[in-house]
């Protein structure tokens, strides 16, 4: 059963939805420059074929949409606020107002409908001109940035949001260094220094706002982001075994430092042996103990380790990728199914570090055809997404009877928005379906899929519908 108190709802990011890029004072972010998500380089400027420019249009049209949450009956709603609304270049002494407002208006609205606010800080859209100047986070000086950023946030906020969010999927830096971490040396020319010291350097930030949340109202609850994709071994060959607990170690580690304040041993013997030099100061070991209150993560996959070189290929995937699991089927992007393994990851964290867990992301992308219903009302028939999102919520389920604690569930891209790894707007996760297309065409009104009729009874019976489909 789920809790009484189960935040149902649904999560999207401003740099995929809100578009209006240059309006109201904004700046340019990392996202303005990535036409083609993380598939090729980024532009110099701003390119017409780039959708997130004008995204869904949200910027203008969030009335209307949050209104359509509500019908579902959402208890939170997770989006992002734009570093580049409030600060346009990063490292500006006084914040954008008409930025501040937009987010005023937004959470306003959310909380008309009794809908709680979750709020990433930084979610893939780093000022860009912090990557261009400053080379982004491997720069510390990143760290009084952000924390400018938080703390006006925060400040302004403090009445209306309660949960928080310091950094989307961390981890992803390891990967997507520039998209994740702002850092515009080319991934080939980084070197692994680099790359740990621009961590270090976010680990340290993450642990500031922590610290500055919880001085400006106790009441806070925030906490990390990771994209969790659990790792088995290929086979049980006992090399596999522990090839799949390495894998595991270099994501493990970023909740390992935000939940118990320190670098794991594991971590410094992979410095030690790959000869990994970063600067800690001795204020930042003394920082890091500023932990999170809950640990939130995006949940899409699992994939195979493996110690034999001629096994170890990777698969297609969401930004982590790893060896595909012969047992399991794929989505049309290659994103293989595996829906207990959501139960698994819920388990492991919740017996690792018996902290609070939220499903902050979860989701089936794929392509989706508008038809028109008996009534004549244009719509979804998504049945492959309502399954998707059942066998997700049943092993949800099972991991709260297993004794896990879980906070609250919110789908990945309740409404369809672009894509964070190919920029495509067919790649549709919502349960409300927008009329946009990759050529730019489309009305930008919305349509109410089945799923959206399927999730809103999923919420009013606080989940006691999925037993009964079954
Ligand atoms: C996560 C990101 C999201 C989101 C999601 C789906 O990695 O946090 O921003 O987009 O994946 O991925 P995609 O949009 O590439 O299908």
């Amino acid at each position: 059963m789920f809790p009484e108190k189960f935040l149902w709802g649904g999560a999207v990011a401003a740099n995929q939805c809100e578009g209006a890029y240059q309006e109201d004072g904004k700046g340019l972010s990392i996202q303005d420059v990535t036409p083609h998500g993380i598939k090729t380089p980024r532009t110099k400027m701003p390119t017409e074929n780039n959708m997130k420019l004008e995204g869904i249009d949200f910027y203008h049209r969030y009335k209307e949409d949050v209104k359509l949450f509500a019908e579902m009956g959402f208890k939170v709603f997770r989006t992002s606020i734009a570093w580049s609304r409030i600060f346009p270049k990063g490292d500006e002494t006084e914040p954008n107002e008409a930025g501040l407002q937009f987010y005023e208006d937004l959470f306003a609205e959310c909380k008309k409908y009794g809908i709680e606010p979750l709020v990433t800080l930084s979610h893939y859209e780093t000022p860009l001109y912090l990557a261009e100047k400053y080379d982004g986070w491997i720069n510390p000086k990143l760290i009084e940035f952000y924390k400018r950023y938080v703390r006006t946030v925060f400040e302004r906020y403090k009445d209306q949001v309660k949960y928080w969010l310091t950094f989307n999927e961390i981890n992803s830096i390891l990967h997507e260094p520039f998209m994740s971490g702002g850092i515009n040396t080319p991934k080939s020319e980084l070197s692994e220094s680099q790359l740990y010291q621009a961590i270090h350097h976010e680990l340290v930030a993450s642990a500031w706002a922590v610290k500055i949340g919880h001085e400006i109202n106790p009441q806070f609850q925030i906490g990390c982001m990771v994209l969790s994709m659990p790792v088995y071994p290929l086979t049980p060959n006992p090399d596999d075994v522990i090839a799949a607990m390495q894998a595991d170690h270099k994501n493990s580690f970023f909740t390992d430092v935000h939940v118990r304040g320190t670098y794991p041993g594991y971590m410094k013997r992979y410095f030690r042996e790959h000869k990994i030099q970063i600067n800690v100061t001795e204020e930042e070991i003394e920082i890091l103990k500023h932990t999170v209150d809950f640990i939130s993560f995006s949940y899409y996959m699992s994939v195979c380790a493996t110690a034999d070189p001629e096994k170890n290929k990777r698969g297609e995937g969401n930004l982590l990728g790893g060896v595909p699991n012969p047992t399991l089927e794929a989505s049309e992007w290659g994103w293989q199914i595996d829906p207990q393994g959501l139960r698994n990851v819920l388990n492991q964290l919740w017996d690792k570090y018996q902290k609070p867990l939220f499903i902050v992301e979860n989701g089936l992308g794929a392509v989706d055809r508008l038809v028109e219903n008996e009534s004549e009302e244009k719509t979804v028939e998504d049945d492959y997404r309502i399954e998707y999102l059942r066998n997700h919520l049943l092993q949800l389920e099972e991991a709260i009877e297993d004794g896990v604690e879980v906070m609250g569930y919110t789908t990945w891209g309740c409404i369809d928005l672009v894509s964070a790894s190919t920029a495509e707007l067919k790649k549709r996760y919502g349960f409300i379906y927008v009329d946009r297309n990759d050529d730019g065409t489309g009305t930008l009104e919305r349509y109410k899929k089945k799923s959206f009729y399927w999730y809103q009874k999923v919420i009013e019976t606080n989940g006691t519908s999925l037993r009964e489909e079954k």
